[in-house]
């Protein structure tokens, strides 16, 4: 028991005017209760903690830019724009080129094609360009003492940065990331780093700030570890003749049979089996809603952005780095009058 908690229990005459300081010298900061777990826990010396926390700083910017990310409030036909520029597809290509032998041991390893993994690295940073501007220790730092609504999960990304810093030998105040702290050309949050990065070009280090390989192998092993299937459907449209309930849109109905949708007058333009899993989406294009059942495939890739619309970014643009891959000469040809590449935002990491 510290002097300022004696004052208080001696009933002394000056308590009442020492109350904040003895609160302050009774109860741990919610800083000095993680420095104390972060010991108890991963073995870490609190002291090294509390001056790892004390170099960090709130930034009032980022709890700003939490509560209004962009594919919360865009339609398709305003947010497709973003991802899906000939600047970024072109830079797509260049870096398949440049890594086919890399991309292609990753297909065979972790079983998902090519196309999926560069759209993948494109759509987060554009190949590496835009990684992200925050300090990773400051973003973390925030999110998890001074933004009430998700701190229990920024809390526990803190804690799995501490742990990946003492790790990969990193000084905490050096990983740059994104203003919710996801890391590297795959945008890995500390957890999924830890958990999901490999070393893919065997150096001994899992690098996915400077080394393509290490970030090619961790999207696709990551792919692979929530689920996806080798060949698997991806995403088909289909049409009701009045419109659904909502109860059956997705995230409110999963991946599941398609016994309820058929029920409720879904036409679909191929034969579908009634026990075939899908989830129903729904998406405002330039000519109005459309309908479209999302398979395993593009549930999986939510597993990396919860957004159906980041899913569907991810899933067109692979499908034009597959074509213009395959037809070198068309990509070149519309090199000379394409725009730069649009977006300031890296990914917002629920991965
Ligand atoms: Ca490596």
């Amino acid at each position: 028991m510290n002097t300022q908690c004696k004052l208080l229990n001696a009933g002394s005459v000056f308590a009442a005017l020492l109350t904040a300081m003895v609160m302050t010298g009774c109860t741990p900061t919610p800083q000095q209760q993680f420095a104390a777990r972060m010991q108890t826990q991963y073995g870490i010396d609190k002291r090294e903690v509390e001056a790892g926390l004390q170099q960090a700083e709130k930034k009032d910017d980022i709890i700003a830019l939490m509560t209004k990310p962009a594919e919360a409030v865009k339609p398709w036909k305003d947010y497709a724009p973003i991802f899906l520029t000939d600047a970024r597809r072109n830079n797509g290509v260049a870096f398949w080129r440049e890594h086919a032998d890399t991309l292609a041991k990753a297909e065979q390893q972790f079983g998902v094609p090519a196309e999926y993994i560069v759209a993948i690295i494109g759509v987060e940073t554009n190949y590496g360009r835009i990684m992200g501007k925050h300090r990773v220790l400051d973003a973390l730092n925030t999110l998890a003492f001074y933004y009430p609504p998700r701190s229990p999960y920024f809390t526990g990304e803190l804690e799995q940065f501490f742990v990946l810093a003492r790790e990969q030998n990193w000084d905490l105040t050096t990983p740059m990331g994104s203003y919710a702290g996801a890391m590297g050309m795959g945008q890995f949050m500390p957890t999924s780093y830890r958990k999901w990065a490999v070393d893919f070009d065997g150096d001994g280090q899992v690098n996915l700030f400077q080394t393509p390989a290490d970030a090619i192998g961790s999207v696709g092993n990551y792919f692979r570890i929530h689920g996806w299937q080798t060949g698997g459907a991806m995403m088909l449209p289909v049409s009701f003749a009045a419109e659904p309930a909502g109860s059956l849109l997705y995230p409110k109905r999963d991946v599941a049979p398609l016994n309820d949708l058929f029920a409720a007058g879904m036409q679909a333009p191929v034969a579908l089996q009634p026990d075939w899993q899908a989830a129903l989406l729904v998406f405002d294009e330039a000519d109005g809603r459309h309908y479209y059942l999302g398979f395993n495939n593009f549930r999986v890739i939510t597993r990396y952005n919860k957004s159906p619309l980041y899913a569907r970014a991810v899933l067109e643009f692979a499908g034009q780095l597959k074509a213009a891959y395959l037809q070198p000469s068309t990509a070149t040809a519309t090199s000379a009058t394409t725009p730069p590449a649009n977006s300031s935002r890296a990914g917002v990491g629920s991965r």
